[in-house]
């Protein structure tokens, strides 16, 4: 008889049979080695747009993450971004109960937990036709830190984590801004940079990475909250990252040069 897949026979390592892309080359994550990293001077701040805009978000639990969906008036260029990018959502991978959780290593460092804000050229409709440009996906990746205090930034976020634990429930964030969940700018010019894919199916190697050096803080209190989620087994979703994959020659740039 037909038995019903558990989470870890879906798990990354079958990926590459639900879509060819996800054995490819540029697979993303990777462990960022800082010694081998080369500074560019090309990668200047960020210009961020709309992360003061005020708004009301929708947070589901879609039976991978917690994503907030986002504005398209939210947007990114420069640091040598071949264009401009408008965001369309941001999400969370992370660790059991505060553990390590982080989707990219830094000197095989895992963090307990990585922010992924998911942006598209501005030009394309939807993400799927920016899948199909090399270039056509941004995602500004953020680690986590434990922190003796609680990040009261985060309050209305996790709070809100409680009326979400199963798939597909979703509430609404009232009144926030994405400069809530990001560090202040200062603490955003330094980062690496790197060409790689979606960590998910179906992978899609269209993906320029940024990932800030400067964690944010939240306590084990807050961090812990997020494995209170589940799956659509039942199971508590917690572990929520891809192992890191091989760099196959791709340079990782850093902007602190
Ligand atoms: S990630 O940032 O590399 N972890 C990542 C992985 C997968 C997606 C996005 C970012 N997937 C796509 C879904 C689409 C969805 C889109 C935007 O995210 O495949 O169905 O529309 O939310
Ligand atoms: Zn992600």
């Amino acid at each position: 008889p037909q038995v019903s897949c558990n989470d870890t026979c879906r798990g990354p390592a079958q990926w590459g049979r639900v879509s060819a892309q996800c054995s490819g080359r540029s697979q993303s994550p990777v462990n960022v080695v800082t010694r081998t990293v080369l500074p560019d001077g090309r990668l200047t701040p960020f210009q961020l747009t709309g992360y003061q805009n005020v708004f009301d978000g929708l947070l589901l639990n879609n039976g991978h993450t917690v994503q907030l969906n986002l504005p398209t008036s939210i947007k990114v260029k420069g640091g040598n971004l071949p264009a401009t990018y408008k965001a369309l959502q941001l999400h969370l991978h992370w660790g059991t109960d505060g553990g390590p959780g982080s989707e990219h290593t830094i000197d095989g460092e895992r963090y307990p937990m990585e922010m992924h804000i998911v942006h598209i050229k501005e030009k394309y409709p939807s993400i799927s036709e920016a899948l199909k440009d090399r270039t056509g996906v941004a995602v500004l990746g953020f680690f986590f830190q434990e922190s003796r205090s609680a990040n009261a930034k985060f309050v209305p976020f996790i709070n809100a984590l409680k009326n979400i634990t199963q798939p597909t429930n979703s509430t609404t964030l009232k009144g926030v801004t994405l400069e809530m969940f990001t560090p202040p700018q200062k603490n955003m010019t330094k980062y690496f940079r790197y060409d790689g894919s979606l960590t998910t199916p179906n992978c899609a190697e269209a993906v320029v990475w940024s990932l800030f050096e400067y964690p944010i803080p939240l306590s084990r209190e807050q961090l812990v909250a997020f494995s209170q989620l589940q799956f659509a087994s039942g199971q508590r979703m917690v572990e929520t990252y891809r192992p890191v994959l091989p760099l196959n020659g791709r340079q990782v740039y850093y902007s602190g040069g």
